[in-house]
């Protein structure tokens, strides 16, 4: 049976992935480099400095170690600066219904994001009293599609982890529930969430009745 629930922040929570990316398009723009949508879908998930190289294959030329973390800090500046106007209200639909269901079946929820960021903005939505815990991104060894940010959220649960459901709008989300063994729920387009058990179309969609169903196959 399942017993927790494992949630990506950026895409399901709330749609920060929307301020990821008007800030790397904005450092993308000064410094000449192309950026659109379609690449932006390799940054979901990953962590600051991969993206930021994932940016970098389309650069003219070279770019040291020291570059990188000023340009790292310049785009993450400019993110907390779009984060800022977080509150409640930008929870993605169906999520505080979702958050509250599960809450009173006595289901654990825990935040596994890649973010640095995520304390800051699991507090600026007011949820931070539904988790049991939020993983540290500062602390992990290897970000997604390595499970270890997904095995770090059940353990800390102490809950095993193929009783699990993970959250997640990203590829590289996805790959990283598959490997720990959980339930992968995506939340968006099949076409890129193919590593899905089972894919929303939005977050709306989501309901304790779906993810007891869908873990029941
Ligand atoms: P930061 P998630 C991820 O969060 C984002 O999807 C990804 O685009 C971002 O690069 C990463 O967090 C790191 O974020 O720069 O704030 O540390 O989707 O795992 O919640
Ligand atoms: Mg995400």
């Amino acid at each position: 049976v399942p017993e927790a629930v494992i949630f990506d922040l950026d895409g399901v929570l709330t749609d920060t992935a929307e301020f990821h990316y008007q800030a790397w398009k904005e450092l993308a723009d000064e410094l000449g480099i192309p950026f659109d949508r379609k690449i932006n879908e390799r940054l979901k998930g990953v962590d600051r400095l991969t993206s930021l190289k994932i940016i970098l294959e389309r650069a003219d030329r070279e770019y040291g170690q020291e570059e990188k973390e000023v340009l790292m800090a310049r785009k993450n500046a400019r993110y907390q600066e779009l984060i800022g106007a977080i509150r409640p209200e930008h929870l993605l639909p169906g999520i505080p219904q979702l958050l509250e269901e599960l809450r009173r079946s006595g289901i654990r929820m825990a935040v596994a994001s890649a973010s640095r960021n995520a304390p800051a903005i699991v507090g600026s939505l007011g949820i931070g009293g539904y988790f049991g815990h939020v993983v540290d991104a500062g602390a992990l060894e290897r970000g997604k599609p390595d499970s270890e940010v997904f095995l770090k959220a059940a353990e800390a649960l102490g809950v095993p982890p193929k009783n699990c459901i993970g959250l997640e709008d990203s590829a590289a989300g996805l790959a990283a529930i598959r490997d720990a063994n959980m339930l992968a729920i995506g939340i968006g387009e099949p076409s890129i969430l193919e590593a899905a058990d089972y894919v929303a179309a939005s977050t709306e969609e989501l309901n304790w009745e779906l993810l007891q169903e869908k873990f029941g196959r």
